[in-house]
């Protein structure tokens, strides 16, 4: 196989593309070489890649597409155009990119299925130890729910448990789970074989989608994964996903990636990282959770409520930029802070703070938030808009 990539820079991607060729498609590299292109009518070095590998024959056209869009996203960065985005739910297909961070000491086995173009999220059949680990963290992490989670999240539990198979002894199927979302908010599933670069993951939320893994952490740590499973998107993700206000925050912030150069779309990811994943709100004097994160590791969700971590008040621009480690408890987290309600609670212990969003009841504050304002900043040279009847987005003003 043999494809262009331009732009010198793309040698640090290279690297990157190489890890993903095994990961993905798990395919046999045998000769990877570039060199500088024959026929390069620009003034910019264009490299020549030639790839030798071996790869299932089924997976040959989606690796060859992916491959172009690489190419196209270095070709457009050097230029300075706005990057491929999804315009509609198909248009998902090409939003596969798993993030290459592979580090062997936190490899488990885990069988990671390759998903392929459109698959429907198919029925699995769990094994009995499978089914052993999620009885041990469903009820582990259940029981700390009615103190530590925020009322939406208790909410949406409760009806997953009453029409949707959430219960200890089976786990529930992605198909069923994402019909309910899509009842209640438009929400729906999509299979994902792990984590996916932050742009890709986003993009999907613009069109109410959200990328879900299938598979279930190891049995031999159920209360701690170092990887994403399913215990954190039907634990974590879901109940939140039930929740009108909720899911239209997340869409904002997709539809607010589309496009976005890189650095935007990391201190979205940031945003999200210390809302979506570890946000903390207040509601009734007490603290509580909504963050998917804290609510699928009890470690964490005990952590987050104790008196050890420190509150601070949300502000995205602080937070869009703050870094942050995802190997161990979150020192530092961000929750919701209506721009009505200043934050009045600041507790200073130890080194960690949570920022609470001050509530009595519900989310809805999100829509005004400073999450929507902070994306609203974001310059582009178009605007968008979201088409509720075709699920798909129109461009503006494109020059
Ligand atoms: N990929 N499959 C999957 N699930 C997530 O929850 C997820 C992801 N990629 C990135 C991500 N979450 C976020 O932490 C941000 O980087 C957007
Ligand atoms: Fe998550």
């Amino acid at each position: 196989m043999h494809f262009t990539l331009k732009e010198l820079k793309s040698l640090e991607k290279l690297h990157h593309v190489n890890i993903w060729l095994l990961q993905t498609f798990e395919a046999q590299i045998h000769h990877f070489e570039t060199r500088r292109a024959k026929k390069s009518n620009n003034s910019a070095v264009d490299l020549d890649v030639f790839i030798e590998c071996e790869a299932h024959s089924a997976d040959v056209s989606h690796l060859m597409t992916s491959l172009k869009r690489v190419a196209e996203d270095v070709r457009t960065s050097r230029e300075d155009k706005v990057p491929w985005f999804p315009r509609k739910v198909p248009d998902l297909d090409k939003c596969h990119h798993l993030m290459a961070k592979y580090d062997p000491s936190l490899d488990h086995g885990h069988p990671v299925s390759l998903i392929s173009r459109g698959d429907p999220l198919s029925r699995i059949e769990y094994t009995a130890q499978e089914t052993a680990t999620w009885r041990e963290v469903y009820r582990k992490l259940s029981s700390l729910y009615p103190t530590h989670a925020c009322t939406q999240y208790l909410d949406a539990f409760q009806q997953l448990e009453k029409y949707c198979g959430y219960q200890e002894n089976s786990m529930p199927q992605l198909q069923d789970v994402s019909r309910f979302l899509k009842e209640r908010t438009g929400f729906q599933l999509r299979p994902a074989a792990g984590l996916l670069s932050a742009r890709d993951f986003l993009a999907s939320l613009a069109f109410r989608v959200f990328h879900s893994t299938q598979y279930i952490r190891h049995f031999s740590s159920p209360m701690h994964s170092p990887e994403l499973d399913c215990c954190h998107e039907l634990l974590g993700h879901v109940p939140m996903l039930a929740d009108k206000e909720f899911t239209r925050f997340s869409q904002d912030i997709g539809l607010a990636s589309l496009g976005s150069s890189e650095a935007e779309i990391e201190k979205l990811a940031t945003v999200y990282w210390f809302t979506v994943e570890f946000g903390l709100c207040k509601q009734n004097r007490s603290v509580k959770a909504y963050g998917a994160g804290l609510l699928s590791l009890y470690e964490e969700l005990m952590y987050a409520l104790s008196n050890k971590p420190e509150y601070k008040p949300f502000d995205p621009e602080v937070t869009a930029v703050h870094p942050y480690q995802d190997q161990d408890f979150q020192p530092i987290s961000y929750g919701l802070c209506s721009p009505t309600t200043p934050c009045l609670h600041t507790k200073k212990s130890g080194h960690a703070c949570f920022t609470l969003w001050e509530t009595n009841s519900e989310l809805a504050a999100l829509s005004s938030s400073p999450h929507r304002n902070y994306a609203m900043t974001i310059k582009k040279p178009f605007s968008l808009h979201y088409d509720l009847f075709t699920s798909s987005v129109e461009v503006m003003n494109t020059p």
